[in-house]
């Protein structure tokens, strides 16, 4: 059990430690995303992911961005003509993201294998709109494809030439899984998704191999897609039904599905309901209990808490029966 955001705008200490600081600022400080990193383990998460972001990658590639509040990370510039997309490495010098591998090497130190670490990379798709600065606009990112089709799909190319590279220098590195992020590509439709998520997600997970591979599309609508997109492990949203899931996908592992905003707005019952509910489903092998998408900033602290403690119960409760 851990969550997506678990070291977010949600957690006070997160919030103390990252004061004054801009957030690369603060993701590039080694020491400062080795604390953030450590944040959630006070709770008793199982696994720990890493502090940074999926605008990471592109940076590293040189596309400068910046958070802006309210809009997310925004590019500079954003990609617009070939001239801008010839700028980008497609396969970065692992110097150039030193930070990253440093942050890695720290929080195992840390952790003297108490408990595993998660990394992850945005999927090309979901970086790309990053880069084209659309973010979640999915009409602005089929208006801009439509306008700069190969530019488009060489954006595309040269993003998973450059997230295979980092994936497998993180897992060279010891990283204990990882996990491919295309937030925005349940938004597609059944073509779009094939051409700009699925080829990629099949590409990226046959040639960055070794450990447990996830696979997190926000409230995926096209689930047989994901689970042959070649991950062992596929992320569930609310529209899916966990139990089913591993029925119909026997080799698969399942992460989910309690909703977010059940942290966000319900009582501490309501919690520890919804993730009893959700183990059951789980079936106790195969599941990881996760979050349909990330913490929300607005969490009280206490929910959080009470999701993981809930979860260690009923893992007790069950071995003692
Ligand atoms: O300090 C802050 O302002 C906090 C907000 C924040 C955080 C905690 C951003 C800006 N990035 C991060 C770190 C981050 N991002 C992690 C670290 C590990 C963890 O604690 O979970 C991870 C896994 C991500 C991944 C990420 N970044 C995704 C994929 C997951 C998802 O939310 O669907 C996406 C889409 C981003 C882009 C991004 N970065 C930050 C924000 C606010 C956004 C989303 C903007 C938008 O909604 O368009």
């Amino acid at each position: 059990m851990w969550a997506m955001r678990q070291a977010g705008r949600w957690d006070p200490s997160f919030r103390a430690l990252r004061a004054g600081m801009s957030f690369y600022e603060f993701s590039e400080n080694v020491e400062a995303a080795v604390q953030a990193s450590l944040c959630p383990k006070r709770f008793g998460v199982d696994a720990i992911i890493l502090f940074y972001d999926i605008t990471t990658l592109p940076i590293a590639m040189g596309l400068p961005f910046e958070l802006k509040s309210g809009a997310g990370p925004v590019p500079y510039p954003p990609i617009r003509t070939h001239a801008d997309l010839n700028a980008l490495v497609a396969e970065p010098h692992p110097d150039r993201y030193a930070h990253i591998r440093q942050l890695l090497r720290r929080v195992k130190d840390e952790l003297r294998g108490e408990l595993p670490v998660l990394v992850f990379a945005g999927a090309p798709f979901t970086v790309a709109t990053y880069c084209i600065g659309t973010g979640k606009d999915v009409a602005a990112t089929r208006q801009f494809a439509a306008a700069h089709p190969a530019l488009w799909s060489e954006l595309l190319e040269k993003l998973s030439v450059a997230t295979v590279g980092f994936l497998r220098t993180l897992i060279a590195d010891g990283a204990d899984a990882y996990q491919l992020f295309d937030s925005w590509a349940g938004m597609l439709n059944a073509s779009e998704y094939h051409n700009w998520a699925y080829s990629y997600h099949q590409r990226i997970f046959a040639e960055a191999t070794g450990i447990p591979r996830i696979l997190f599309v926000k409230e995926g609508p096209y689930l047989d897609a994901m689970c042959r997109s070649g991950a062992d492990v596929i992320s569930l949203g609310r529209r899916h039904d966990l139990a089913a899931a591993r029925r119909d996908y026997p080799h698969l592992s399942f992460q989910g599905n309690v909703d977010e905003e059940i942290l966000r707005t319900g009582t501490t019952e309501q919690v520890r309901e919804a993730v009893i509910a959700c183990l059951r489903a789980g079936g106790g092998y195969r599941h990881i209990l996760n979050l349909n998408h990330g913490v929300d900033k607005d969490t009280p602290v206490a929910n959080f808490a009470t999701y993981v403690q809930a979860a260690h119960q009923f893992g007790v409760a069950e071995r003692l029966r």
